[in-house]
């Protein structure tokens, strides 16, 4: 009882405190935008967010003499949350700061739930999802499959990107390769490359200029080693992975925008633990199975769920072979992890 009660103080302590510190953070960051606004403040201009810090964003002008420069900048209360890649309107104050003033719409959105289901984005205005994975760590069909379900969900077009291909040995090669078989089968774009070896960059470059695109995966499947060996002057943070469990160790902790020399631009993504659909429908998720297009509404049952019902066009494609097993699974534990309502 005692013991109870000294942890519910604890708790409740430590809730002032963090609650005292937030606010705080807020007032600072009211008063710094109090003065900035008052000492005068450059015309609005369009600019990029290029990387992300909790209450502040990084912006690089976009017009004028300052073009190409990069000012950490404050938000105006009632903004929406911004990510790297939006296009806002913002306004310089004196000694590299500013205040963005406005978000401009995005042309696409990539979003996921964070750890509370609250619905996050977590880059703006991209039009090419590189989802990475590696021999090390172990890949994930179904992480990959996630992915693919949000990259149709947002209308991005994916790109499956193998990286340390330097790994393969014969121990692993059967798994992966049948992993990319399967991909490869249902038409999607697939790369094998080693970003510390240099195979297969050159096709990896080839594909990205000209385009926005999102590298997105597993912590320590090479996303940051693939920026440096991409844009070696860069030099962006990477990490070893875990000597205990071999898993990555999520070095990079914010989104961070380049521009690649011949046009496009690249944004590096933090590494996941997992990736949570919660905020697409049971539909969503069966539209983003692109083999499962021809099937759809199909089986005898309009309220079907490709479980064991007779007359499933999904299960006899499953039996024929023009669905894969692997697949079907990754179907089956997306559908199992939505929360009841969006059954
Ligand atoms: N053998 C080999 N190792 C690589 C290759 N690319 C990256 N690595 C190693 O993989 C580890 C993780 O690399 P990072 O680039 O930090 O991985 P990341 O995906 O950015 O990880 P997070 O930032 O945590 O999401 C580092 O020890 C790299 O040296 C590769 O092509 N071959
Ligand atoms: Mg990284
Ligand atoms: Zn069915």
């Amino acid at each position: 009882m005692a013991k109870r009660q000294l942890n519910r103080r604890q708790n409740w302590r430590i809730e002032k405190i963090q609650g005292e510190r937030a606010a705080r953070a807020a007032k600072r960051e009211s008063q710094a935008l109090e003065t900035l606004e008052g000492g005068g403040l450059g015309p609005e201009q369009t600019g990029l967010v290029i990387a992300h810090f909790g209450v502040q964003v990084e912006v690089e002008a976009q017009e004028g003499e300052t073009s190409g420069q990069v000012f950490r900048c404050h938000l105006r209360a009632n903004l929406p949350a911004l990510v790297t890649g939006d296009k806002v309107v913002w306004r310089a104050g004196n000694q590299g700061i500013g205040v963005i003033v406005a978000q401009l719409p995005r042309t696409t959105e990539l979003c996921r739930p964070d750890t509370r289901g609250q619905l996050k984005p977590v880059a703006a205005n991209v039009d090419l999802i590189v989802i990475v994975f590696a021999p090390m760590p172990e890949p994930h069909a179904n992480l990959i499959d996630r992915y693919l379900v949000a990259a149709e969900h947002a209308g991005i077009r994916p790109l499956l990107l193998l990286n340390k291909f330097d790994l393969i040995d014969e121990q692993n090669a059967p798994a992966l390769n049948a992993l990319l078989e399967v991909y490869r089968t249902l038409g999607y774009p697939v790369l094998e490359v080693s970003a510390h070896h240099g195979n297969g960059m050159q096709d990896l470059q080839d594909q990205l200029d000209g385009h926005i695109s999102v590298f997105v995966g597993q912590s320590g499947v090479g996303k940051s080693s693939l920026v440096n060996s991409l844009l070696p002057e860069v030099g962006t943070r990477v990490g070893p992975l875990s000597e205990y469990s071999g898993q990555g160790t999520h070095t990079t902790t914010t989104a961070r925008l380049f521009h690649f020399p011949r046009g496009g631009d690249l944004i590096d993504s933090p590494g996941i633990r997992e990736f949570g659909l919660g905020h697409v429908s049971r539909a969503d998720v069966e539209a983003g199975f692109i083999e499962f297009n021809d099937l759809l509404g199909r089986c005898r049952f309009r309220d079907c769920k490709h479980d064991r019902e007779p007359g499933c066009a999904l299960l006899k494609a499953l039996e024929d072979g023009r669905v894969q097993q692997q697949r079907m699974n990754s179907y089956r534990s997306i559908i199992a992890s939505l929360p009841e309502s969006s059954y």
